[in-house]
C-alpha cells in the first residue's frame, strides 16, 4: 500500500482552552525551537467502555475539562484505534503485538487455540518489560486483565515487568468495594488495606483510588531519584475503570447532570454531531449515521432512562477530575514538560444489557427497571441506546469492528517533544493500539530483544507514533487488521473492509468520505474488496487469528456456517 500521511489542521475551537491552561506556559512561546527533550516519561491513560464523542474535545457534553486542556496543548487523533474490546486492547497496546499474537484473541479463558489462550503468551512482552532494562521505573494502577484470573501469578503485572502495581485483576467491579484489588502481588481488600484510605469522611471509590495510588507512586519515584541522586525516567500505565458497568457514581458528580438528558438520545445525538463538525474530530462530508435506538417516545420510564445517563456522565466526569490530580502532581514536580501522556479508551461504547432486564441481574445487588443506578447496592449498564448516543456519529459498539467499536480518541501531551506549533491541532492519519509500544520502545531508546527467557518474540507489529508528534508523515508498510469474535476488518489508505461475525458478507466503505459506513461499496468495487479480503485472511493465518473458537472455523471467513453468539457479560471487559 502507499504510504499514509499525517495531516494536521490547526483549527480555533478550543483556543480558549488553550488560553485558558496555566500549565507550562514556557512550551506555548510561539516560535520557540523545541530543544531535543531527555527521554520522556511516559504515562498511558486508559479509559474503560466510552464513545468517540463522549470527551468535550470530541464533541461530547460531559465535563472534561483537563483532557479538554490536554488535547488544546497537544494532539488529538481523529482516526486512532482500538481492539474493540477490554481484553484485545489490553494486549495490543501492552505488547505492540496484534491481540492474538499474544494469546489474547478473546477474553480471559484459555480456549486452546494459539490465539486464544486467555493470558499474556510466552512469545510476548509488555512495554514495562521493554523499558526496564532501559532504565525505567515502571508503575501500573487500575485495571489489569491480561491474565487467566489471579491465579495466573505469573502474569500478573509485577511478573509482567512493573515495579509497582495497584488495581484489580479482573475485567469489572463495584466502584466502591472492587473484586481482585491487589497491590504489587499481594491481594487486598478496599476496607483493609493498610497501605490507602479515602480521605476523612469520604467513601472508597474505585477512580479516586486508581489516581491517589498513582500519585503515590509519582512522589515515591521522585523520593527515590532524589535519595539516589538520580534522574531515573518511569513509565506509567493508568487504567481507570470508568466508565464500564455497574454505572456507580458519587451524588455530587451525579447531581452536576440533574435533567442534561431529559430530552432523550436524538438532541444529544444531533447536538454531538454538530459539535464533532465545529471542532473538527469529524469533518463533511461524513454524515450522522441514523439512530439505532427505541424512540424516546417509546420509552416507558423516561426519568429512569435518562438517569441512567447521568450517572454515566458523572463517572467519566469523576476520571477527568481524578486525571487532574494526576496532572497537577506532575506540575508540581517539574515532570509535566517532558512527559508524555497518551490518553484513549480501550473499546468504543457498550451496549450490552446487564443488570437491566428482570432476568440479567447479578447476585446481591438491586437490578431491574426502575431501580436508579448510581449507588454501591445497584449494578446496572447505561444499555444499547445510550451507547448509540456515545458513539455519535458512528455505527455499532464494543465487540465490533465497525468504527463504533473501534474508534477512540488519543490525546498526546508533551511540551518537551511536541512544538508549541502543532497545539491544538489534529493528527488525521489512521493509527492503531499496536502503535503504543513501538513508541515507547522509540522515545525510550530501547531495545525490543528477540527473546523473553528462551522464547523468541513476534516482532513488534506496530510503527512508532514519533513523526506525528512533529508534523511528519507515518510510513506504515502494511495495512491495519481486527478480528474480535469473528468480527473481521481491514483498513488499507480510505478503504475499509469490514463484516460482523464469523459468516456475514463483507462490507467495503470509503473512510475518507463516508467514516459513519453508510453506503456499502463492496458490489461496485469487488476488485477492492476482493483484494482486502486476502489480505485480511493472509494477516489471520499468520497471526493466530485462525485457527478461531467461533462456529465455522477453518472455512473460509464469510462462507462458515452459523456462528456461535459470544456472552455478552461474561466477565465485563
Ligand atoms: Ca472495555
Amino acid at each position: 500500500m502507499k504510504p499514509t500521511t499525517t495531516a494536521t489542521i490547526a483549527t480555533a475551537a478550543t483556543a480558549a482552552a488553550l488560553s485558558a491552561f496555566s500549565l507550562q506556559p514556557s512550551a506555548l512561546c510561539a516560535g520557540a525551537p523545541a530543544p531535543a527533550p531527555a527521554r520522556p516519561n511516559i504515562m498511558i491513560i486508559l479509559a474503560d467502555d466510552m464513545g468517540f464523542s463522549d470527551l468535550g474535545c470530541y464533541g461530547g457534553e460531559i465535563h472534561t475539562p483537563t483532557l479538554d486542556k490536554l488535547a488544546a496543548q497537544g494532539l488529538r487523533f481523529t482516526q486512532f484505534y482500538n481492539g474493540a474490546r477490554c481484553c484485545p486492547t489490553r494486549a495490543a497496546l501492552l505488547t505492540g503485538l496484534y491481540a492474538h499474537q499474544a494469546g489474547m484473541g478473546h477474553m480471559t479463558q484459555d480456549k486452546h487455540l494459539p490465539g486464544y489462550s486467555g493470558a499474556l503468551n510466552a512469545s510476548s512482552e509488555t512495554i514495562a518489560e521493554m523499558l526496564r532494562p532501559a532504565g525505567y521505573d515502571t508503575y501500573a494502577v487500575g485495571k489489569w486483565h491480561v491474565s487467566l484470573g489471579v491465579k495466573d501469578t505469573k502474569n500478573h503485572p509485577l511478573q509482567r515487568g512493573f515495579n509497582h502495581y495497584y488495581g484489580i485483576i479482573g475485567g469489572a467491579a463495584n466502584y466502591y468495594n472492587p473484586d481482585t484489588l491487589t497491590r504489587d502481588n499481594t491481594p487486598i481488600t478496599a476496607k483493609t488495606d493498610p497501605a490507602y484510605k479515602p480521605a476523612p469522611g469520604k467513601p472508597y471509590y474505585f477512580t479516586d483510588a486508581i489516581a491517589d495510588n498513582a500519585i503515590q507512586f509519582l512522589k515515591d519515584h521522585q523520593r527515590a531519584n532524589a535519595a539516589a541522586a538520580s534522574d531515573k525516567p518511569f513509565f506509567m500505565y493508568v487504567a481507570f475503570t470508568a466508565a464500564h458497568w455497574p454505572m456507580m457514581a458519587l451524588p455530587e458528580d451525579i447531581a452536576k447532570y440533574k435533567g442534561v438528558y431529559d430530552k432523550g438520545y436524538d438532541p444529544i445525538r444531533d447536538a454531538r454531531y454538530k459539535r464533532t463538525l465545529e471542532l473538527g474530530t469529524v469533518v463533511l462530508p461524513t454524515k450522522l449515521s441514523p439512530p439505532d435506538n427505541s424512540g424516546w417516545n417509546n420509552v416507558r420510564d423516561k426519568k429512569w432512562e435518562s438517569r441512567c445517563m447521568e450517572v454515566y456522565a458523572a463517572i467519566v466526569d469523576r476520571m477527568d477530575q481524578n486525571i487532574a490530580k494526576i496532572v497537577a502532581q506532575l506540575e508540581a514536580s517539574g515532570q509535566l514538560d517532558n512527559t508524555l501522556i497518551l490518553f484513549l479508551q480501550d473499546n468504543g461504547a457498550c451496549a450490552e444489557m446487564i443488570g437491566r432486564g428482570a432476568k440479567n441481574g447479578k447476585k446481591g445487588y438491586r437490578t431491574g427497571p426502575g431501580v436508579m443506578p448510581g449507588p454501591e447496592d445497584t449494578y446496572i449498564a447505561y444499555g444499547h441506546d445510550w451507547a448509540n448516543v456515545s458513539n455519535t456519529p458512528f455505527r455499532e459498539y464494543k465487540h465490533w469492528v465497525h468504527e463504533g467499536g473501534i474508534s477512540t480518541p488519543l490525546i498526546a501531551h508533551w511540551p518537551a517533544g511536541i512544538p508549541a506549533s502543532l497545539d491544538n491541532t489534529f493528527v488525521r492519519t489512521p493509527a492503531h493500539i499496536i502503535d503504543i509500544a513501538a513508541t515507547c520502545v522509540d522515545l525510550a531508546n530501547a531495545t525490543y530483544p528477540a527473546k523473553r527467557g528462551s522464547t523468541p518474540l513476534s516482532p513488534l507489529a506496530g510503527i512508532s507514533l514519533r513523526p506525528t508528534f512533529t508534523g511528519a508523515p507515518l510510513q506504515r508498510p502494511t495495512p491495519l487488521f481486527w478480528e474480535h469474535e469473528g468480527n473481521r476488518a481491514v483498513r488499507d489508505g480510505k478503504w475499509k473492509l469490514v463484516a460482523k461475525g464469523a459468516t456475514a458478507p463483507w462490507e467495503l466503505y470509503d473512510m475518507d468520505v463516508d467514516r459513519s459506513e453508510l453506503n456499502n461499496l463492496a458490489s461496485k468495487n469487488k476488485d477492492i474488496a476482493t483484494r482486502l479480503a486476502a489480505a485480511w485472511q493472509e494477516w489471520a493465518t499468520a497471526n493466530k487469528v485462525l485457527p478461531w473458537p467461533w462456529s465455522g472455523a477453518g472455512k473460509k471467513a464469510g462462507k462458515g456456517k452459523k456462528t456461535k453468539e459470544p456472552t455478552e457479560d461474561e466477565e465485563g471487559g
